[in-house]
């Protein structure tokens, strides 16, 4: 009999990988690959057990709260509120922090997340995605505070890619890595270590219909991607748009608009954590005049403008605003 093939688990990837207290990092992120486990579980089985469509409710950005939004928030709640690791939990389901009475020696992990990305994609049955990022409790000032902590501060950070196979991709700041959910023994298996965007790619990916009440600079700018003969790829669900940035390169962009001057996307919980593996595999992100992961948030719920990429594309970018 031939040898049986070695597979690496996220879990066993994150004990040789994390120097510091690995048993309490690993218990934590079990949680989340658990919970990501069950979401992934519920999302395939959509169309056939009720839950594509609206819940009822808005969320607390007035957006309308997917049944699969409702699921997936309570799934994640749900597998990491137990863990004694876990000081808070932020979500963009809810508005308010989950705050947990745990000492500092305990609870010394604050979970991030954004569910269930894209959620208006699900109903036609395109990807989607949950974002997480963490942060360490800070061992001054209150709660609250290390909630509000820069981008450059994550521990770790990563997502889950719900499309034809099921992806995690994370960091925790030494390269990125990506994984497999295996459907035959329920666990995520290495697939890709150390993974590096490309210095440059051939895609821009953006919603082009927002292009008239973009600030100066972008126009010109996408203007110049297309003399230069790049395509354009966009799904709308931004960890589908992010992966493919980060596997062939080129730039996505979210711009401020003339409805969202601040832009779309979140802050702490979709541009801090993309923007972490980004520069982990090489390449860059902006809000437009800065590095997103310098960015010191004032709420959790803020927006930015994101453009994320490789390197080429991102210099470009700055050039371009430079002149604008
Ligand atoms: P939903 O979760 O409401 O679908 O929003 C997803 C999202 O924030 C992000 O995933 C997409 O990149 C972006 O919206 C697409 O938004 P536009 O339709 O404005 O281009």
């Amino acid at each position: 009999m031939g040898r049986m093939a070695k597979i690496t688990t996220v879990q066993g990837h994150i004990q040789k990988n994390i120097s510091e207290a690995s048993g309490t990092f690993g218990w934590l992120m079990s949680g989340i690959t658990l919970a990501t486990k069950m979401i992934e579980a519920k999302i395939r089985s959509a169309g056939l057990s009720d839950v594509y469509g609206a819940f009822g409710a808005e969320n607390v950005q007035g957006e309308q709260q997917q049944k699969l939004d409702v699921y997936a928030n309570q799934a994640i709640i749900n597998c990491l509120e137990n863990r004694d690791t876990v000081a808070a939990l932020v979500s963009e389901e809810d508005e308010q922090p989950v705050m947990f009475d745990r000492s500092l020696d305990t609870g010394k992990y604050i979970i991030v997340f954004d569910p269930l990305d894209g959620s208006s994609n699900i109903d036609v049955n395109v990807n989607v995605g949950t974002i997480f990022s963490v942060h360490k409790r800070l061992t001054w000032g209150s709660l609250e505070e290390s909630v509000l902590q820069t981008g450059t501060r994550q521990v770790a950070a990563g997502y889950v890619l719900y499309g034809p196979s099921t992806m995690l991709v994370y960091t925790i700041g030494n390269g990125v890595h990506c994984f497999t959910l295996d459907p035959t023994i329920g666990a995520f298996v290495l697939c890709q270590e150390n993974m590096k965007m490309p210095g440059k790619g051939p895609y821009y990916s953006t919603n082009e219909a927002n292009v008239a009440t973009w600030p100066a600079g972008y126009e010109q700018y996408i203007a110049s991607m297309r003399a230069d003969g790049y395509s354009a790829r966009y799904i709308g669900s931004l960890v589908a748009d992010f992966h493919r940035t980060l596997l062939k390169g080129g730039v996505f962009l979210y711009p401020p608009n003339k409805t969202k001057s601040g832009g779309k996307l979140r802050l702490l919980y979709e541009a801090n954590p993309l923007a972490f593996i980004a520069e982990q595999a090489g390449g860059m992100a902006s809000n437009g005049t800065g590095r997103i992961l310098e960015i010191k948030p004032s709420e959790i719920h803020q927006r930015t403008p994101f453009i994320v990429g490789s390197r080429h594309e991102m210099e470009a970018f700055q050039k371009a605003m430079g002149a604008a």
